[in-house]
């Protein structure tokens, strides 16, 4: 459905948090103007604990007054509230659903291995680097087992759902690997490394992406304290 003069789309982020991003990403492929609002993560505003109740984080989408929480349901919610735009999920419902079950391991697995890896240091590090690059082998294995024939980063000459998530993530490894010291890339693991240069590449991604000196800068005060 869409009543295009009437609606008003509402996104309250952070500027940091790739969750936050990959929602930017999406609006701005399905071409749906939005207002932003900056939250505040350690001093939570009374708008983020209203329509996100459940959860309190961001990013919330707020259509047409009705917020939507958790950034894999919103891609999926602005994918069909917004249907005729560029999809961000494939058509054929076996596709679909290996994008939400790559969407998911990426969430459940990746991102949290890289939460390790800041959190951790000397010893524990090593450890947490080496249980990421595992994970990333059994992401890129499956990739290439699920999608033999066709990227599942797009969706014909457009970003799709996966792309988003890895891009918006992974595309910040740089700052990453500046803030904590670490020398993550191609030598690790060619094809990750290879799919998340291209994806950081695309015009929306770029724009998008936080730039580096502000995101290290950011993520080095979360550092743990020795
Ligand atoms: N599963 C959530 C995760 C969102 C999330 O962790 N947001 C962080 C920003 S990086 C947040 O709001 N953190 C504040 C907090 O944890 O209190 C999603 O996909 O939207």
């Amino acid at each position: 459905m869409e009543s295009e003069k009437t609606d008003q789309a509402v996104l309250i982020g952070s500027w940091y948090a790739s969750y936050t991003n990959r929602v930017k990403v999406a609006l701005k492929i399905k071409g749906i103007p939005y207002e932003y609002i900056e939250e505040d993560t350690t001093n939570k505003s009374e708008l983020l604990l209203r329509h996100n109740p459940v959860h309190k984080k961001v990013p919330v989408l707020v259509h047409n007054g009705r917020p939507v929480a958790e950034s894999l349901v919103i891609l999926e919610y602005i994918d069909e509230q917004w249907s005729r735009r560029p999809r961000l999920l494939p058509e054929d419902p076996y596709h679909r659903a290996k994008v939400r079950f790559w969407a998911n391991f990426y969430d459940e697995k990746i991102k949290a291995g890289s939460y390790s890896i800041m959190k951790s240091r000397g010893k524990d590090r090593d450890k947490a680097v080496d249980d990421y690059m595992e994970l990333l082998k059994v992401f890129v294995e499956g990739i290439q087992r699920d999608f033999p024939s066709k990227s599942p980063f797009h969706e014909g000459e457009s970003l799709g759902l996966l792309g988003i998530v890895v891009g918006a993530n992974a595309g910040n490894y740089e700052a990453f690997n500046e803030a904590f010291g670490l020398e993550l890339g191609p030598h690790n693991s060619p094809a990750f490394f290879s799919w998340v240069d291209a994806l950081k590449d695309h015009p929306v991604m770029k724009e998008t992406l936080p730039p580096h000196h502000k995101l290290v800068a950011k993520l080095k005060k979360s550092l743990p304290v020795s």
